[in-house]
């Protein structure tokens, strides 16, 4: 059973200006991919687009707010234009608040929503059609364990996860016979900056060191073609939830 070769492939990393989407740009790099670094900060994204040139890989910085359909489209277009038709799309750009829904505001409310749930959808929206046409492609979702399980003071957050989870697993349905695979994962803890926080600061024995959850993901889309495998659930030993 061939394992799929990716050298080559060109693959879109949804917020790759740190945390688990700069790994994940890292180790596609890494395998010979070709990756569209995205995200808001400009800054951030050259630095590790210089990076990936620095160790011997090709990527491009691509300026993308998932949560605007008219910079998704927009974004998308660059890279078909610089690069070519994206074979490879990892929707990991998210946010979130760890508060009482009474005191999330309806600014912080919207974006947890727009960010990880329209956003996943809107860039699924901009790949899918040339993925369709060459019966070929993968998607791979960051969604949360919390897309699959219940804490408190997450209530939008986990809506979202939700949300990611069940319109991956619908998709994937729908398109699975035409060559492409749409994938999740749902990790615990990671130690990046979400939420404020910073790499490198949290305990080992409960949070993921995020370059193992990039090598998982990308381990995914190594797969055998014809092999799809629909969710990935990872966490620390020491989590307890
Ligand atoms: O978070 P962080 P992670 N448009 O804060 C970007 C999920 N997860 O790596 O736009 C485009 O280090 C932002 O860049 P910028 C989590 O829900 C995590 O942990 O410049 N990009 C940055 O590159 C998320 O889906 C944990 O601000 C936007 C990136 O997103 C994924 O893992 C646990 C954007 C965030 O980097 C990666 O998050 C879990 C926008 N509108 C699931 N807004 C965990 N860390 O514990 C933000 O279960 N970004």
């Amino acid at each position: 059973m061939a394992q799929v070769d990716l050298r080559g492939q060109i693959a879109l990393v949804t917020g790759a200006s740190r945390g688990l989407g700069r790994h994940v740009a890292l180790e596609l790099a890494r395998r010979g991919v070709r990756v569209a670094v995205s995200a808001r900060t400009e800054g951030e994204l050259e630095r590790v687009a210089g990076e990936i040139g620095d160790a011997g890989g090709e990527a491009m910085a691509i300026v993308l707010d998932v949560s605007r359909w008219d910079s998704v489209e927009r974004g998308v277009a660059a890279v078909r234009e610089r690069l070519g038709a994206v074979d490879i799309a990892v929707n990991n750009a998210g946010v979130g608040w760890y508060k009482p829904f009474t005191e999330t505001s309806i600014e912080e409310l919207d974006r947890t929503l727009d960010v990880n749930l329209k956003g996943t959808i809107y860039v699924t929206k901009a790949v899918l059609p040339e993925m369709l046409a060459r019966n070929s492609g993968q998607i791979v979702n960051v969604a949360s364990d919390l897309g699959r399980r219940v804490i408190p003071n997450m209530a939008p957050y986990v809506a979202s996860k939700f949300g990611v989870v069940g319109f991956a697993g619908s998709l994937l349905r729908e398109v699975k016979n035409r060559g492409v695979k749409v994938m999740t994962v749902t990790p615990g803890i990671i130690d990046t900056f979400f939420g404020g926080g910073s790499e490198g600061t949290k305990e080992e024995s409960w949070s993921l060191r995020p370059e193992f959850v990039a090598r998982a993901i990308v381990d995914m889309l190594e797969l055998p073609k014809h092999w799809v495998v629909d969710e990935i659930a990872v966490h620390a030993m020491g989590q307890d939830f």
